[in-house]
C-alpha cells in the first residue's frame, strides 16, 4: 500500500508513525555489480545470527522497457526467504522526482514499525537517487569491486560526504589493494579540507568550542570484503555498529541524525507540494509549455505565473 502510494497510505503512515524509532537503517549503494545484493544476504546472516529481525528493501531502476522490477535481489538473498524474521522486497524506481527517496524512506518506517532491528536499503549506483536514499538511512555502506571501472574518480561526486564505511569486495580479484589505497587517498584528502573549513569556522565561531565533540567528524572505514565466501563480513559489521554508535553516543552524530530529519521533511515537503500544484494547475501546465515552445513567455516568468495562479487556487 506505501509502495503503490494507495489512497489512505498516509493516514497509515501517520499512524504507524508512534511505532517506529527503534530500527536502525543502512543504505548500500555502489555500482551495478559489485556485490551489493550478496553482501546483503551476507549480513543479514550475521545479523540474524545475533538474534536480530532484519528487512531489506533492494531498489531496482525500472527498465525503461518493461517498467518492471529486476529481481537479482530474490535470487542473491533466496536462503533467507522461508526465515518469519526476514523480510526482503524489491522496488522499482519510478523515475518521478523526489519518488524514490521518499519511498524509501516510508517503507523503512513501515518495516520499522513492525520491529526490524536493522532494515538494509539496496540501491544502484550513485546518481541523485541514491543521494536522496542515504538521506533515509542512517548508515550509508558504499560497496566497491576492483575491475569493475568503479574506481575511486567514479565514485567522488556526491558520495564522498554521505559514505560512512567502504566495502572493497571481490577482495579475492586483483586490484582490490590498489582500490584501497586510492580510498585511503581520498579521504585523507578529504579530511584535510574538512579540517581546514572547520578551522575557519572555528575562528569565527565560538559556539561550536562550547559544545564538546561537536566537530568530532566519523572518519570512514574501509574493510576488503569476499561476499561470496563470507570473508570480512565480521569486521564489517563490525564498522557498521561504530559508526551507529557515532551517531547515537556523540554530539556530532545526533546533529547528523537531526540534520538528515530535516532533510526528510523538506523533501517531502518539496513533493507534496509538487503534487498537489501540479494536480491544481492541471492543463495550465501544458498550456505554459506551449507557450515556451512557441517563444511567447520564458520558462522562469511562466513558472512564477503558474506558482501564482495555484496560490490563487
Ligand atoms: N569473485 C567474487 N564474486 C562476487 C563477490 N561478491 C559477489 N560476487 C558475484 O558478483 C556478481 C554480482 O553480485 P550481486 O550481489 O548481484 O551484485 P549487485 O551489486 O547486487 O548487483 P546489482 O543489484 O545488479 O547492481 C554475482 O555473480 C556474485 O556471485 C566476491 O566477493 N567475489
Ligand atoms: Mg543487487
Amino acid at each position: 500500500m506505501v509502495d503503490d502510494r494507495s489512497a489512505g497510505y498516509r493516514e497509515l503512515l501517520s499512524e504507524l508513525y508512534p511505532h517506529t524509532g527503534r530500527a536502525w537503517v543502512v543504505g548500500v549503494t555502489g555500482n551495478p555489480g559489485s556485490g551489493k545484493s550478496t553482501l546483503c544476504d551476507r549480513l543479514i546472516q550475521h545479523l540474524r545470527a545475533r538474534g536480530e529481525r532484519v528487512a531489506v528493501v533492494a531498489v531496482d531502476p525500472t527498465s525503461p522497457f518493461s517498467g518492471g522490477a529486476i529481481l537479482g535481489d530474490r535470487i542473491r538473498m533466496q536462503r533467507h526467504f522461508d526465515d518469519p524474521e526476514v523480510f526482503i522486497r524489491s522496488v522499482a524506481t519510478r523515475g518521478a522526482v523526489g519518488g524514490l527517496s521518499r519511498s524509501a524512506a516510508d517503507l523503512a518506517r513501515v518495516l520499522d514499525a513492525w520491529g526490524a532491528a536493522t532494515v538494509l536499503l539496496e540501491t544502484v549506483g550513485v546518481g541523485q537517487d541514491e543521494l536522496d536514499v542515504t538521506r533515509a538511512a542512517h548508515t550509508t555502506l558504499v560497496v566497491m569491486a576492483p575491475g569493475l571501472g568503479d574506481d575511486v574518480q567514479a565514485i567522488k561526486a556526491g558520495i564522498l560526504e554521505c559514505a560512512d564505511v567502504f566495502a572493497v569486495n571481490k577482495a579475492d580479484r586483483e586490484g582490490a589493494d590498489v582500490t584501497v589505497r586510492d580510498l585511503e587517498l581520498m579521504l585523507a584528502l578529504g579530511a584535510e579540507v574538512l579540517s581546514g573549513a572547520e578551522k575557519k569556522t572555528r575562528r569565527h565561531s565560538a559556539a561550536s568550542r562550547a559544545v564538546p565533540g561537536a566537530s568530532t567528524a566519523f572518519t570512514p572505514a574501509i574493510v576488503k570484503t569476499v561476499a561470496t565466501r563470507d570473508e570480512g563480513i565480521a569486521e564489517l559489521v563490525d564498522k557498521l555498529d561504530s559508526h551507529r554508535r557515532w551517531l547515537e553516543t556523540t554530539d556530532a552524530g545526533r546533529a547528523r541524525r537531526a540534520e538528515r530529519l530535516h532533510e526528510q521533511l523538506v523533501a517531502f515537503l518539496r513533493d507534496v507540494l509538487a503534487e498537489q500544484a501540479v494536480s491544481a494547475l492541471g492543463p495550465a501546465i501544458a498550456e505554459a509549455a506551449a507557450r515556451i515552445a512557441a517563444q511567447e513567455i520564458d520558462p522562469y516568468a511562466a513558472c512564477d505565473e503558474l506558482i501564482a495562479r495555484f496560490r490563487r487556487e
